[in-house]
């Protein structure tokens, strides 16, 4: 197996070999259709259904394989994308990498956050404090942003424990459910970025072979995407109703409409993007609609 960045006519993705993103990466890709025959070393997978392989890696690899032309596409966190952006940038150099589509997993956000005891009155406390964490160039850049002269200390791991340890006065970390920092005594004040897992890929387009099969992936995701939490509503009304239904259907897409039994009553479809909750097919059947029908929907393709 070469892993070159010879012209070639296979798409290349990088995801995470194990951790947090790993395996919802896998099911997004599959259910694009992708399978793969699993290699020995685990570290390359060779697509089987289509020409496209993956590659099974840290997820801070992932921006430098995109950047080197290695891998074609990554899914990787926005705060790794990102760090790893304005790190370039604060070394002058320039971004080739970009965020193609936000894919709805990996919730987390980057957050400074304080020992409980402190009384937070704004940015303008942090002017001289020491500040842990594994994020130094987003960290520098809001700092720089906001006027604030405070030192980054730098760790590779462990970052909510350092004010204990006395390495820094506050934190600026990644923070999903928040135990983690209540844990250690920490309460967050400030988000300097909303993150998720992202798809991302080279700045510049593809050429040859390469280009069609990225289009074809973007397009399959973006059905993917899109499946993933919507329903097919199917009911039966009167048509005088429909002024009471559809204001109790804000997420549907355009509904299809079929007459039915002369012009008085109608058919309708439609594909919601929300959740369909028992609470809502009760509203719908109290302003009228009959036979409703919540389906699962397989595949879309735009
Ligand atoms: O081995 P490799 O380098 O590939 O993995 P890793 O250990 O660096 O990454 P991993 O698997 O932990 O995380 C991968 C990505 O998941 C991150 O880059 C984020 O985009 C995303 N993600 C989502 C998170 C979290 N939620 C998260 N909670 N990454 C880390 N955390 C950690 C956080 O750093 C803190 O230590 O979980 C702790 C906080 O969690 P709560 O729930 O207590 O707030
Ligand atoms: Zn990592």
């Amino acid at each position: 197996m070469s892993l070159s960045t010879e012209p070639r006519d296979r798409l290349r993705i990088a995801i995470q070999k194990s951790g947090r993103l790993a395996e919802p990466a896998r099911a997004l890709l599959a259910a694009c259709g992708l399978s793969w025959r699993e290699s020995r070393d685990r570290l390359f997978c060779y697509g089987e259904a289509l020409p496209i392989d993956l590659l099974l890696v840290r997820d801070d690899d992932i921006p430098g394989l995109i950047a080197d032309g290695v891998c074609d596409f990554g899914i990787v966190g926005r705060n790794v994308l990102r760090e790893q952006d304005g790190d370039r940038e604060q070394c002058g150099r320039r971004t080739v990498f970009r965020e193609l589509r936000a894919l709805g997993f990996g919730a987390c956000r980057l957050a400074l956050a304080v020992p409980e005891s402190w009384d937070w009155t704004g940015p303008d406390q942090l002017a001289g404090k020491r500040i842990a964490t594994t994020y130094p160039a987003l960290l520098r850049s809001w700092l720089a942003k906001n006027a604030i002269d405070a030192d980054v200390v730098m760790l590779s791991g462990s970052v909510e424990i350092a004010p204990r340890l006395g390495q820094a006065d506050l934190v600026c970390d990644l923070v999903s459910s928040g135990a983690t920092l209540i844990a250690n005594q920490l309460k967050p004040v400030a988000t300097l970025l909303e993150s998720e897992a992202v798809l991302a890929g080279p700045a510049d387009d593809f050429e040859g072979a390469r280009a069609g099969l990225a289009e074809l992936l973007l397009r399959r995701m973006d059905g993917a995407l899109r499946t993933r939490n919507s329903k097919l509503l199917m009911f039966q009304a009167q048509r005088s109703a429909l002024a009471q239904l559809l204001p109790l259907l804000p997420d549907a897409e355009e509904p299809t409409l079929l007459q039915v039994d002369g012009a008085d009553r109608l058919a309708l479809q439609a594909l919601c993007h929300g959740h369909l909750t028992w609470q809502r097919l009760e509203d719908l059947k109290r302003a009228g609609a009959q036979g409703l029908m919540v389906l699962p929907v397989e595949s879309m393709l735009a």
